[in-house]
C-alpha cells in the first residue's frame, strides 16, 4: 500500500510531466524487432494478439488484476503513459507501478527496465510468457519496456 501510495503521487505529478515532455517534442523511440505499424487495437486497454504477434501487457496488480496498459512497441519511459482499462490503478502513471505482465506475443521477448531509456536492472520476458507476480526488483519498478529481435 506504502509504493502504491507513491504511486498515486507519481500519477499526480502526470499532467506536469506531461506538459514538459510535449514541450520538448522527444523523438519517438526507433522501432524494434519486425513490428510494423501498430494495429488498431494498440492502446485500447484490451490485451490482443495479431495472428503470430501480440502486445504486451503490464498490470497494476499481481495476477494480471487491475488496470492495463498495452504495449506493441518499446517505450524508453512509462511515466507518461497510464493504464487504460476499467478497474483498479485505472488513470495512475505505469512508472514503478507494474506488479504483473503478460507477453502475448509469439515471437519476440521484451525486455523490462527499472529506469528510463533500458538502465538500472533488467529482466527479459520471453514470448507467450505470463509473470504474475515480478520479482521484488521489479515489481513496482519497471520504467521503461523494449522489444526483442
Ligand atoms: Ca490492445
Ligand atoms: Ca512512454
Ligand atoms: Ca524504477
Amino acid at each position: 500500500m506504502i509504493i502504491k501510495h507513491i504511486g498515486r503521487v507519481s500519477g499526480a505529478l502526470l499532467a506536469a510531466a506531461f506538459m514538459s515532455t510535449v514541450l520538448v517534442a522527444p523523438a519517438s523511440a526507433a522501432p524494434q524487432g519486425d513490428h510494423d505499424d501498430p494495429p488498431d487495437r494498440v492502446g485500447d486497454g484490451v490485451c490482443n494478439v495479431y495472428g503470430s504477434h501480440g502486445e504486451l501487457c503490464l498490470y497494476y496488480f499481481s495476477n494480471r488484476n487491475g488496470s492495463l496498459l498495452d504495449l506493441y512497441d518499446s517505450d524508453e519511459d512509462l511515466e507518461n503513459d497510464e493504464f487504460l482499462s476499467p478497474g483498479p490503478g485505472h488513470g495512475q502513471s505505469v512508472t514503478n507501478n507494474v506488479e504483473s505482465v503478460w507477453n502475448r506475443d509469439r515471437r519476440h521477448s521484451w525486455r523490462l527496465c527499472t529506469e528510463p531509456d533500458g538502465d538500472g536492472d533488467c529482466m527479459v520476458v520471453r514470448p507467450n510468457r505470463v509473470i504474475n507476480r515480478l520479482p521484488s526488483n521489479f515489481r513496482n519498478n519497471v520504467e521503461s519496456a523494449y522489444l526483442l529481435d
